[in-house]
């Protein structure tokens, strides 16, 4: 499997909360390395480039606005399948629908507010990275080197 890089968020319903700490050691216990991270509050235009995929959907308005109501934490995560491997443990959009376990379902409050982002594809991680990190910010090691 490729070593790939994915872009996550800790939600501003995440950081308000005070779950930083828990969802990072998730994420760091699966063995999911950390290249970059910054934290920053995203304007309601930066959501909306940022979730511009979704700009037809009804939430669209309330997706972006909740986006940009507080703090969130950006990184890049490196790893062997990294983005299929983030997916499964953020779990389904909806925690209501998520598998026990995911942190979706354990920090969870709604299909919005939903504590994490994970891309959903090598395209869109590349470019969501691109979003958040100039090259300068990803601390990207060779392979093997630790
Ligand atoms: P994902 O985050 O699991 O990839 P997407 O369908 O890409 O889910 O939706 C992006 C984000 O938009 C979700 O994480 C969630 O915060 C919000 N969202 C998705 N569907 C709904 C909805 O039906 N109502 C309100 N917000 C939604
Ligand atoms: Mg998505």
């Amino acid at each position: 499997m490729a070593v790939e890089q994915t872009l996550t968020i800790i939600k501003p319903d995440g950081v308000a909360r005070g779950l930083m700490g828990r969802v990072l050691e998730a994420l760091e216990t699966e063995g999911m390395k950390i290249v970059g991270m910054k934290m920053l509050q995203l304007t309601k235009r930066g959501a909306e480039g940022f979730y511009q995929v979704h700009r037809n959907k009804p939430f669209f308005d309330s997706l972006t606005s909740y986006m940009s109501s507080g703090l969130v934490v950006v990184a890049v995560l490196e790893g062997e399948g990294i983005i299929e491997r983030l997916r499964r443990l953020m779990g389904a959009t909806d925690p209501q629908k998520a598998t026990p376990g995911t942190l979706r379902h354990r920090y969870g409050l709604s299909i919005q507010e939903n504590v994490i982002h994970g891309s959903d594809s090598p395209e869109t991680a590349r470019w969501e990275i691109a979003y958040f990190f100039n090259q300068t910010e990803i601390h990207s090691r060779p392979l093997n080197s630790g």
